[in-house]
């Protein structure tokens, strides 16, 4: 494909050439996004089993690069996406921002918030994007929730579980503590949701419960944590996963002083004395063609992005003293 040279020195060249660390779910949402948007090229891919990354790089028409760290080294990219497990996505984001490529980096940003910190101040030194995407906040039900937060007056009372039931469970990074970081690290949009709708976290509380297999990989979990805000809010989140859990549960449920709000993935309902008022959510699916979309037009006209790093930086010190809180009790 030839390149048309544009005056933006943030981008300098178009199409965007994009590398991708992953093969999986995240990785292949990645690669369709980029396929069908003549401004980004897929040219690279590294993953972990040369099976999978070669099935994936004939899929797309990418080059196999063997490591994260030869592709993040390649002078042909100038956008890295990071969508393989947590646990090192903080040492392929730090080595992609000083081979001075701009970033995409799947939730969480690292499982350390030091790490994350240190990742923003270097993307802002390099001038290059650092963006940690949140899916979750372009969904339906997290838009569905923030229009219909006016009716329902004060809110003084937020709970938001999320139980997966995994007969049986994988053996699978997910349900390794090592790369999938602690579970409100790893599933960090539980608690970013509640961070952006309700902003500051005065005190976390958590418990949390592993039913070990073998050192590092469980059949289940089980984490509940109960915050309180700045602005008085009582937030309270649950999240497991796994074989001991025999129904699987997604409820947002949000009390105000002029109502309640209960909201699964389908639908959700607004309960005010008497009335009940059905309220529409909209899709989960094609969220990580919409994020694609836009950093690309982020890199290319500098359109706003819907998330800042240091939001995801915030949630993530939520979620590490919820990490701390359980490992105290
Ligand atoms: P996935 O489908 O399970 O894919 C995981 C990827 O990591 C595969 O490329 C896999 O390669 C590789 N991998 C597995 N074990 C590994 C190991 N021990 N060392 C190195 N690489 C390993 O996961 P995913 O759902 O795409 O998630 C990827 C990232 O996106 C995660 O950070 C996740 O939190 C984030 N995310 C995902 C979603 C979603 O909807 N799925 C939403 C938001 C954020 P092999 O298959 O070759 O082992
Ligand atoms: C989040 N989904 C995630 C995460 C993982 C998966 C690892 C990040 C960690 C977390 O927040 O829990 C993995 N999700 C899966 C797998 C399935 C799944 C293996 O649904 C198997 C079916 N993700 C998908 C699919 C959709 C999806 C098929 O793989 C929906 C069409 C959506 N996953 C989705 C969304 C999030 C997420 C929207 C953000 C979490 C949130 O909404 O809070």
């Amino acid at each position: 494909m030839t390149q048309i040279k544009l005056s933006s020195p943030f981008c300098p060249t178009i199409p965007i050439r994009v590398g991708i660390v992953g093969t999986g779910y995240a990785a292949s949402a990645r690669a369709e996004a980029l396929k069908t948007d003549g401004r980004s090229l897929l040219v690279s891919v590294a993953g972990n089993t040369l099976k999978n990354t070669k099935e994936f790089c004939q899929k797309y028409q990418a080059q196999l690069s063997t490591s994260w760290q030869q592709l993040v080294e390649r002078e042909d990219l100038d956008l890295v996406i990071i969508s393989t497990i947590n646990r090192d996505h903080g040492a392929i984001a730090c080595a992609a921002i000083e081979n001075d490529k701009h970033i995409i980096v799947e939730y969480p940003l690292s499982l350390d918030s030091t790490e994350a910190e240190s990742l923003i101040s270097l993307a802002s030194q390099k001038n290059r994007l650092l963006h940690v995407e949140h899916i979750e906040l372009l969904g339906g039900l997290h838009n569905a929730i923030k229009q219909s937060l006016p009716a329902i007056g004060q809110v003084f009372y937020a709970r938001y579980v999320t139980i997966n039931s995994k007969q049986p469970a994988p053996q699978k990074w997910t349900y390794k503590s090592s790369l999938f970081g602690f579970p409100f690290v790893g599933a960090l949009s539980r608690l970013h949701r509640f961070t952006e709708l309700f902003g500051e976290v005065d005190t976390v509380n958590c418990h949390s419960q592993f039913w070990y297999t073998e050192a590092d990989l469980y059949k289940a979990c089980l984490c509940s944590a109960q915050l309180r805000f700045s602005n008085g809010v009582m937030g309270e989140s649950v999240y497991g996963k796994g074989e001991t859990f025999w129904q699987s549960e997604n409820i947002f449920t949000l009390y105000g002083e002029a109502g309640t709000l209960i909201f699964t993935p389908q639908h959700g309902q607004l309960l005010q004395g008497e009335k009940t008022q059905i309220i529409e959510v909209g899709a989960r699916s094609g969220l990580f063609a919409q994020d694609t979309k836009m950093v690309i037009e982020y890199l290319l006209e500098r359109t706003a992005l819907y998330v800042t790093p240091e939001a995801s930086l915030y949630s993530l010190k939520v979620a590490e003293l919820a990490r701390k809180s359980a490992q105290a009790s």
